[in-house]
């Protein structure tokens, strides 16, 4: 039987070529850190997370997205770092490009006005590449990947055994 609440966030979601390469590095951190090393298909930037929500909000998600009016830009992920608590080992962009933070701004707040309630904590652009993992990442070492970004994706985490699949529900152009 289909769920009536699905477990949704909003992300950047690299095509293949991108999503290669930040495999490409988190390889490299791997075998250099250890931990689980984040599968390919399930990269990504998380920009609003939004946890279990009722199938009937979907609707209310996608007017949200759609009414955020963007510009493309390139991400430059140069920098290697980790969450002790967490264990995450992640690669984040030294610098936040403007429209990354106007985007996750604009979609925090078109989200609230649709009723939906998100979390306080800063918006801290970051790509997991490990779990579990060491907590003293080498920061030199791979090389920065680049990331020309048009567009933003409504993601569903479906919970399999053990492992975490992502299906994009919807995608909206960042058209400038
Ligand atoms: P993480 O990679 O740093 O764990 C799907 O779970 C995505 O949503 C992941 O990118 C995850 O971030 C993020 N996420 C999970 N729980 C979150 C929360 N409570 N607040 C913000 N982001 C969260």
């Amino acid at each position: 039987s289909a769920p009536l609440r699905r477990r949704v966030f909003f992300a950047l979601w690299p095509d293949h070529t991108v999503a290669a390469a930040l495999h490409e590095t988190a390889r490299g951190l791997w075998s250099a850190c250890g931990g689980r090393l984040m599968r390919r298909d399930t990269l990504h930037l998380t920009l609003a997370f939004l946890g279990e929500v009722p199938n009937v909000a979907l609707d209310r998600l996608s007017r949200a997205a759609a009414r955020i009016e963007g510009a493309p830009f390139v991400l430059e992920l140069d920098r290697v770092g980790s969450w002790h608590g967490q264990r995450i080992v992640w690669l984040a962009p030294q610098e936040a490009p403007a429209a990354l933070s106007a985007l996750a701004g604009d979609l925090d707040a078109e989200l609230e006005a649709e009723g939906f309630a998100l979390e306080a904590r800063p918006f801290s652009p970051h790509v997991t590449l490990l779990r579990n993992a060491c907590s003293a990442p080498p920061a030199t070492g791979p090389a920065a990947v680049r990331w020309p970004v048009s567009a933003f994706a409504l993601l569903e985490s479906v919970r399999g055994v053990g492992v975490a699949t992502y299906r994009v529900l919807g995608s909206w152009p960042l058209a400038g």
